[in-house]
């Protein structure tokens, strides 16, 4: 079963209201208000300015025209320099306005200093979205960024992306050969407004990508030590961990017998 004490349990619900009062911290990135703002960035595409449109921070917004010759998609952006530490940061957040009338295709890779030293597609991090016509947003969340794809994770390297160590981040639109635009705004880091006495756990493997300020737990998170809350009388086995969609089954949730295949902690899991 998963020990968590019932006076916990109350605040957390009764805490509900506080969540949605709490200001989120920010940190922008890039606001897109200059061409200084630009050097940033090597952008590949068959035109780029700062437009009015689809502006969410400051004055400007950038507008990117696909070139349907591009290599890899419509119009891509590498930051030049990213920022090396997200830790203290819950995710990362694009805001994205899609002006065309019909839905474009987005991408992002993320890889840091594990995947420099073994560049494969499967050890970096790649997410793709559809856009629909109008407003939209990216969410990227800091943690729990799996390598690979959501159907194939951390298959070479098994740890997530160490978000203290990111070297990559990319931005992709369009599909190769595709003509169009994507217009970027407020590229910023931002920290969840939950209070720090409040617990919000999700549920789902060690390389499950995690709610923006949310507490992880796997089967490996375990009770006892330092870590208040976890799995106790031996984890359930790795199945019952995987990323299943829909609800997970009764025994799922209650295994608290299943002694089969106990992991290791994982550091993170203690927290
Ligand atoms: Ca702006």
């Amino acid at each position: 079963m998963f020990r968590i004490r019932s006076l916990v349990v109350t605040f957390l619900l009764s805490a509900a209201v506080s969540v949605s009062q709490a200001a989120p911290k920010v940190d922008l990135v890039n606001g897109f208000e200059s061409p200084d703002e630009l050097k940033a960035w090597q952008i590949s595409s068959a035109g780029t300015k700062l437009v009015d449109e689809g502006v969410t921070q400051g004055k400007k917004a950038l507008e990117l025209t696909f070139d349907p010759k591009g290599r890899w998609n419509g119009a891509g952006m590498h930051w030049s320099r990213p920022r090396r530490d997200w830790s203290a940061w819950d995710v990362l957040l694009i805001d994205l306005t899609n002006p065309n009338d019909r839905p474009i295709r987005a991408g992002i890779t993320i890889g840091d200093e594990a995947w420099n030293a073994k560049p494969t597609y499967w050890n970096r991090h790649n997410r793709g979205v559809v856009l629909p016509p109008g407003k939209g947003q990216i969410v990227v969340p800091v943690r729990g960024l799996y390598r690979g794809e959501p159907g194939s994770r951390n298959n070479d390297i098994k740890t997530d992306i160490d978000p203290t160590r990111i070297t990559r981040f990319t931005l992709g639109f369009g599909k190769r050969g595709e003509e169009g635009k994507v217009i970027i705004d407020n590229i910023r880091f931002t920290k969840s407004g939950r209070p720090e006495s409040v617990w919000a756990f999700d549920f789902g493997a060690a390389s499950q990508t995690v709610m923006p300020g949310w507490t992880p737990v796997s089967n490996r998170t375990r009770f006892g030590g330092d870590a208040r809350f976890g799995w106790v009388g031996g984890p359930p086995t790795v199945s019952h961990a995987r990323r299943h969609s829909a609800p997970c089954s009764p025994r799922t949730s209650s295994s608290a017998g299943d002694r089969r295949s106990a992991s290791p902690p994982s550091p993170d899991a203690t927290r």
